[in-house]
Formats: C-alpha cells, structure tokens, sequence
C-alpha cells in the first residue's frame, strides 16, 4: 500500500517538531515545509535526529503569503494531509506587526485553502485556530460552541482563517478541520513565551548566569497542556470519518504567578511576592535577593484575562486523553532547561 503523504507548514517551530516525529512514527511519508531564511532555524527537528532526507522524511521550501509558492506544492505532491501549523504566532507582536501578522495567519491560510480546493481537493487540511479568538467571554470554560470576542489583531487574524476552514468545509465539501487548542508548551517552546521565559530564567538566576527576571501581568490566567498531547489530537482530528472542529485543552487553569511559585518550587527555589501590580517584586527567599520584577513592556494593549478550556467533546469523539498535567510539564521543561544551561 503506497504510504500517506503529509505536509506540515510552520515545520520548525514547537508543534511542527512534535507533529512531524509523531507522523514518522505513524509511517508517513512527511514533507517539511520551511519558509526561506539566511540561516533556516531546523534545531528542533535537529534534535529530533532528523537533519537528513530519508525516503519518509524531506524539506519543501514554503512562503505562506506566497499563493504560487503554496499551490505549486500542493499541486505537486497532492498529500493526503496538510497540517497548517505555520503562524506570526506570538500575540505581542500581533500589537506592532498586525497588517504583517494579517497576510501570514489570515490570507496565508487562505492561500493554502484555494490550493487545495483547486488542485488537490481529497486533501484532509488541519488549521491551527486557537483559544485566543475567545478573548474574554462570559461562560468560564469554553467549548466548541463558546462565542468569540477577540481582543488583539493575531486573535482577530486567526479568527479569519478559522471561519474560511469552515466555509470551505461547509461550500466546497472539502475535509477541513480547525484544532481550536488551548496554550500548549514544551521544551521547545520558543524563548519569548511566557512559560519558556520563566523556566530559562529561573535555571539561570540559580545558576549565577542572570540576576533578575522581567515580567508583565502576573494574574492572567491559562489553560497549560504540553505540545506531545496536543499533536496526537491533531492527527486524531484528521482520522475521523467527518470533518469538525475541536476544542483541545486541560480544563484546568492557573495564574502566571502560579506558574512561576510551581517553577521555583521543582528547582529547589521558593519565591515570596511583596507590594502590588508594577511595583511587585519576587525575592528568592534562600538568597533575599529579588529576583523577579514586573515591566511594563511586556504588557499587552488589551489581555485575555482568563482561559480554561472544556475539550468533553474532543475526549468524546477522537478518544484524546492528555499524558501530562501542569506539575510533569513544568517537570520536563526545567529538566530540559537544567541540561542547556
Ligand atoms: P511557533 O513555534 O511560533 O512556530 C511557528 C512556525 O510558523 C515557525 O516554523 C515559523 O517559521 C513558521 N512561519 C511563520 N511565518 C511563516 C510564513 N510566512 N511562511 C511560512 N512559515 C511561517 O508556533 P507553535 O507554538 O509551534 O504553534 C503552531 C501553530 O499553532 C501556530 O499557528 C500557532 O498560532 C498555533 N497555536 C499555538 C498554540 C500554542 O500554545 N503553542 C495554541 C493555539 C494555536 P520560522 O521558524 O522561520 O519563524
Ligand atoms: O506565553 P504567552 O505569550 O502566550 P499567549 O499570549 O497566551 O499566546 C499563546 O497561546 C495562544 C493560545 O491561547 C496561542 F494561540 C499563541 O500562539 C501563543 O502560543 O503569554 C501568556 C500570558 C499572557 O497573559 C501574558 O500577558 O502571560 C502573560 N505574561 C506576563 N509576563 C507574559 C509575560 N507573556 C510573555 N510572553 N512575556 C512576559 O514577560
């Protein structure tokens, strides 16, 4: 039987790492498609041992805003899955970059959408939408059927994409699905995410190697799973034998300031927090050295306060169930952490 071909945009980023290893495993064939940079960022993929093309394994070039780019590749390969991972995906910059962060994560996406609809139309395509384009609404856990209210530009551009998956779906009988998946993270969550930001800071206050950590709001809350789960739901959406949307989370949420106490405890640190909003400051209680203070830059115009999200319908259709929970993400993360540093 002639192996599945996948294609997976956004292929060096965190879930494009995990999506790809996932799929050899499962014996697709994978096409990793990068965009075009004077140094092409593969360290994920690197660490996964996968530096060389192999007949499961090779490198596509893809540009998302490029609609020639993204219709030649599909055109040629006609996968059988498409896993649309690639995104502007750090909400801050959507603030500064938002007409940039428009044509990636909306026109992108619709440049991807009309490939396959032209020239591969039994091609299954995954978007990446997200718990952002719930923004702040009334219900305090969201599901499939929660309304959105976004409140930044990269909430309002998936927003986009995630509405053309489904008209594309629902017009042109095309098997389209979005993952609305809520923060997911790992050790090879990007530096500027706030998980990631804590936990290297952390290591390298104890190690002498940074003095002090600058954060912004303490008192969001998320709902954290870890990426390894979240890509197994991706592929499971794309199995089923009807295209639908999923919610993918934890159901649990926790504060930023959580996070960080849950951090320094597994390191061996404990923090105690003294005065309010900008003027909080985190001193680590073995040294009495401060070691945490809040910066206005890394606040955002307008916040989503609170997310937790209810994946029932996930658990129930795709039979996903996650591995780990906040305490064993935070674990594998510092210990990744640990060896870096
Ligand atoms: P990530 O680590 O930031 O990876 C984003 C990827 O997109 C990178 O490979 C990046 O390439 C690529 N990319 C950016 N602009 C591109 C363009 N114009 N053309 C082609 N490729 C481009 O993100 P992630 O955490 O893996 O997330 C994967 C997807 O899920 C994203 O769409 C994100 O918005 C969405 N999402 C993430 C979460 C989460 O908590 N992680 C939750 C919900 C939804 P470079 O390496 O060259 O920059
Ligand atoms: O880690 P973050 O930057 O993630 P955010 O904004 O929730 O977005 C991530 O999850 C989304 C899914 O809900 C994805 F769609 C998106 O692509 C991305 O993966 O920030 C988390 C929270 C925010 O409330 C932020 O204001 O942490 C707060 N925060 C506080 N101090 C900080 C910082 N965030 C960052 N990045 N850096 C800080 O210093």
């Amino acid at each position: 039987m002639n192996k599945k071909i996948a294609i997976v945009t956004g292929a060096s980023g965190q879930d494009g790492a995990y999506l790809i290893e996932l799929l050899l495993k499962k014996n697709y064939r994978v096409i990793a498609a990068l965009r075009r940079n004077s140094n092409v960022n593969t360290s994920r993929l690197s660490s996964l041992g996968l530096d060389y093309v192999t007949d499961n394994f090779s490198k596509a070039e893809i540009e998302l805003t490029e609609f020639t780019n993204c219709s030649n590749l599909i055109s040629k390969l006609k996968p059988s899955e498409f896993y649309n991972l690639a995104a502007q995906s750090f909400v801050k910059t959507s603030f500064a970059q938002p007409i940039y962060t428009t044509h990636v994560n909306s026109l992108g996406v619709l440049n991807c959408l009309e490939s396959i609809r032209n020239f591969s139309p039994k091609t299954k395509f995954y978007q990446a939408s997200t718990s952002e384009m719930f923004g702040n609404p009334k219900n305090k856990k969201m599901s499939e059927s929660t309304e959105f209210d976004p409140v930044s530009p990269y909430a309002v551009s998936k927003l986009y994409s995630y509405h053309m998956t489904k008209i594309y779906r629902e017009a042109y009988k095309l098997f389209c699905v979005n993952g609305i998946l809520f923060n997911h993270e790992s050790p090879f969550r990007g530096q500027e995410f706030v998980t990631q930001k804590i936990i290297t800071g952390l290591v390298k206050i104890k190690k002498n190697k940074q003095k002090f950590l600058l954060l912004g709001n303490l008192d969001s809350y998320r709902d954290w799973g870890h990426a390894k789960d979240y890509v197994q739901a991706m592929w499971l959406m794309l199995q089923q034998k009807k295209p639908s949307d999923y919610v993918v989370s934890t159901g649990k949420t926790f504060t930023i300031r959580d996070f960080v106490n849950k951090s320094a405890k597994y390191l061996g640190m404990k923090i105690i927090w003294k005065g309010n909003g900008l003027n909080e400051v985190g001193y680590d209680t073995i040294t009495n050295k401060p070691i945490i203070k809040i910066n206005k830059q890394f606040y955002r115009p307008t916040e989503v306060n609170y997310l937790r999200g209810d994946s029932s319908k996930a658990k129930k259709v795709l039979k996903w169930k996650p591995n780990y929970n906040l305490d064993s993400l935070i674990a594998d993360m510092c210990d990744a952490a640990i060896r870096k540093y």
